[in-house]
């Protein structure tokens, strides 16, 4: 297993043993699949080629709009990047220097011309704060944005069509080519989200910037941090110190579970932004809370503490909702996530609270509502929390099953924005098949044209395009435990997802998707990305 990108700024090593746990794991995924594990071919495949129509290339997410020049662009020994944003020409360089071995000193500043420029200028209108222009001629490529972000995903896309070994984090033999044309590109949808459930089990800073590594290369631009939950409290809270050195100490099935410093919880968001990901951090209530309260029994209405969870059920635990404490808790602990968290968003949860009456479910909701908005934030709740009186800001994600919900239509016509997660689609936690050994199948089996198969802009009846704010692939991990287990979950389903916020339907094909997303595995094998080898795709040879 690789730590992959090469990152030029910080890589934590991962022990010998995560190492070998990870390579083991893998080789048990590959034996469930049927794959081999021979060493990847040192040949580098073709450079992915532009067709004259339709979105055709092996792009993913697939773009708006490409024109074929015709011409091939070669990165020479020579090649050098100049850029206008240092971050993100440190970024490509280092992933290029590693599989090319070639130098590639990078400048920054309007005079130089570099093989590779990256502009903050000259960008059509139509990209937006988010979107691109790529220009690939046989003299150099040229990508242009009208904000960071957009560099940064204009990057994304000239990674894909560069040979997969361009991605290898040691040198390979080129030739590195990438088809000459002109590429516009933005995203349909603003929201386009993972979800990472490091409460049921315990995921490390290295883990976690992983995984931020691979959503990245699709264009994700939030993770969200399920950090509370009954098996576990994973975020230091000052004012409270028990949550995280008391509730934190364990995980589904009694391991030692863990939880992250405040520094900790900055190094992963500072991380995530020089991916261009937001954090939103959720911290769940008033259910999913029997890691607070074993924590603190003041939080309980009888005043007595329960013992720390370990199992997997859920429902069975609530705050108080009539007492004071309850809510000077959730103040102090907000407030202190949200003077750490740039981002605009905190996710209260709000799911599953079969243990609160519907009455103290809406008190309850409302207070910490208001809590979130006087501290300068956003609130993000699941679903369930549309049968309360919510703030006009509140965003709700809708998690079901099924395609009517008539609170959350109403919300919708309300003006409330919808996040798109319906679970028998976008839950990375749901077997690909009954032969699947991790996960669940509460939601049903969920292969990879499943995840691909909806429209998030007309899926839930009453909430049309422009109440959707986008989509998020949740990764719950109740049965998820090292990062061999989440890239198997989330590849190659997590990509579908990520298509399905970023491309505009019009691009919506399962034939095309399916070729697009084979041309992925020789970059996940390379990598060191454990995917699934869905039946469903044809995966080129050795990958
Ligand atoms: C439902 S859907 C949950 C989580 C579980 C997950 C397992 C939702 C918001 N909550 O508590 O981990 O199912 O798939």
């Amino acid at each position: 297993m690789n730590g992959y990108p090469p990152n030029p700024v910080r890589r934590p090593a991962r022990s010998r043993l995560a190492l070998f746990l990870a390579a083991a794991l893998s080789i048990a995924a590959a034996a469930t699949t049927g794959t081999a594990t021979a060493s990847a071919s040192t040949a580098a495949a073709p450079a992915t080629a532009f067709r004259s129509t339709g979105f055709q290339n092996n792009v993913v997410p697939a773009p708006v709009s490409e024109t074929s020049s015709g011409s091939t662009f070669q990165l020479a020994p020579s090649a050098t990047i100049t850029t206008d944003v240092t971050g993100i020409g440190d970024y490509l360089a280092g992933i290029l220097r590693a599989s090319t071995g070639f130098a590639i000193p990078e400048s920054t500043g309007s005079g130089g011309s570099g093989t590779i420029a990256l502009r903050l200028s000259g960008a059509p209108a139509v990209v937006g704060a988010e979107g691109y222009q790529l220009t690939t001629t046989a003299g150099g490529v040229l990508v242009q944005a009208q904000q960071p972000a957009g560099l940064f995903h204009g990057v994304e896309t000239l990674l894909q069509l560069l040979p997969p070994s361009i991605m290898s984090p040691t040198v390979r033999p080129g030739p590195w080519t990438a088809p000459g044309g002109t590429i516009v590109d933005y995203p349909r949808f603003e929201h386009r989200g993972a979800m990472l459930d490091v409460a049921r089990h315990f995921f490390t800073v290295a883990q976690v910037e992983r995984y931020i590594d691979e959503i990245a290369l699709y264009k994700i631009d939030y993770l969200h941090l399920h950090l509370s939950d009954d098996q576990g409290w994973r975020i230091a809270v000052n004012s409270w110190p028990n949550l995280a050195t008391y509730g934190g100490s364990t995980e589904v099935g009694g391991g030692p579970g863990g939880y992250y410093t405040q520094a900790d919880y900055s190094a992963i968001v500072a991380y995530a932004q020089s991916r261009y990901i937001t954090v939103v951090p959720e911290i769940d209530s008033p259910g999913h809370t029997n890691a607070a309260l074993a924590s603190y029994a003041e939080l309980n209405c009888n005043g007595v503490a329960p013992p720390l969870y370990t199992g997997t059920n859920v429902g069975f635990s609530s705050l108080c909702v009539p007492l004071d404490v309850t809510y000077t808790f959730l103040d102090q602990v907000i407030g202190e996530l949200a003077a750490i968290t740039p981002g605009r968003y905190i996710h209260i949860g709000g799911d599953e609270a079969s243990s609160t009456s519907a009455s103290d479910y809406a008190t309850f909701i409302g207070k910490v509502q208001n809590i979130v908005a006087s501290h300068g934030k956003t609130v993000v709740g699941w679903h369930n929390i549309a049968t309360t009186t919510l703030l006009p800001s509140t965003v709700i994600e809708f998690w079901d099953t099924t395609t009517s919900n008539s609170s959350v239509a109403a919300a919708a016509a309300n003006g409330t924005k919808v996040i798109m997660s319906p679970a028998n689609h976008a839950y990375l936690d749901m077997k690909y098949n009954k032969k699947t050994v991790l996960g669940q199948n509460w939601a049903g089996y969920t292969d990879v044209n499943k995840a691909y198969g909806w429209n998030p802009g007309a899926y839930l009846s009453g909430v049309g395009e422009s109440s959707v704010a986008g989509v998020e692939a949740p990764l719950w991990t109740e049965t998820i435990v090292t990062s061999a287990d989440i890239d198997y979950m989330a590849f190659p389903r997590l990509p579908a997802i990520a298509e399905l916020g970023w491309s505009p339907w019009s691009t919506h094909s399962v034939a095309a998707f399916d070729q697009r997303l084979g041309a992925q595995g020789p970059r996940w094998k390379i990598m060191g990305v454990n995917y699934y080898h869905s039946t469903q795709i044809s995966w080129p040879s050795g990958s």
